[in-house]
């Protein structure tokens, strides 16, 4: 089979969830860079492998994809190595509900609003700050609550419902409020420990 192909940037959380997996799974890829945010446009021939102009997007034999959790279920289903999904329906649909939530309640918040607002903008927009905690707040909590007992967050075997969830918080810890507050969620930050233990998530960090 075909090495995969994987487009984008080592800083990007979407991207490391991507090679997170493609790691899980003991695959070789390919990492085409692409930065989305450099000051020329996204250049057209990207635009062909996706159209909405972010990162990552995937390749494998001449199939295309993009939008990461279709291309982290691909890279389970399609390759050998250890199964990354639960068997049963509910843990499936739990681990979607955990990417969905992460996705549509705390990329934003926690990525961007709290660590990158802090960490690249001066003077800080400090409403944006304070908002973003307080929706990390609920994420956190929520997490806190849908995590099965075990190591992982769906029990005993990771899932890809880790490998969406520890970029993101990843990003979030880089900066103080984020690291104080999942100190106050003590499951959640002895799972993350846990899960930033892990080989892929050494091989996976942004070089300098
Ligand atoms: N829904 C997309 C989100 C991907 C995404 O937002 N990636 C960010 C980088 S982490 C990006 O490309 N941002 C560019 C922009 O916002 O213009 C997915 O699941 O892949």
């Amino acid at each position: 089979m075909a090495k995969p192909i994987l487009y984008g940037a080592d800083y990007s959380v979407y991207v490391r969830i991507a090679r997170m997996t493609l790691e899980e799974k003991g695959i070789g890829y390919e990492l085409v860079p692409l930065d989305i945010f450099a000051a020329e446009d996204v250049p057209a021939w990207y635009l062909e492998h996706h159209p909405f102009g972010r990162i990552p997007a995937f390749e494998h034999d001449g199939f295309r994809l993009f939008e990461t959790s279709a291309i982290a279920r691909y890279i389970d289903e399609a390759f050998e190595g250890p199964e990354l999904q639960p068997a049963d329906p509910r843990g499936r649909a739990r681990m979607s509900q955990i990417a969905g939530m992460l996705d549509a309640y705390g990329y934003r918040a926690m990525v961007w609003d709290v660590a990158v607002e802090r960490l690249e903008k001066a003077p800080a927009d400090e409403g944006l700050i304070a908002g973003g905690l307080r929706q990390a707040e609920t994420v956190l909590k929520v997490l806190t609550s849908l995590k099965a007992k075990g190591s992982w967050l769906l029990g005993d075997g990771i899932t890809l419902a880790d490998l969406h969830a520890a970029p993101i918080i990843g990003y979030f810890i880089k900066v103080a409020e984020g690291r104080d507050m999942l100190g106050r969620f003590a499951d959640i930050q002895e799972w993350y420990a846990r899960i930033a233990a892990r080989p892929s998530f050494a091989r996976t960090e942004k070089v300098a």
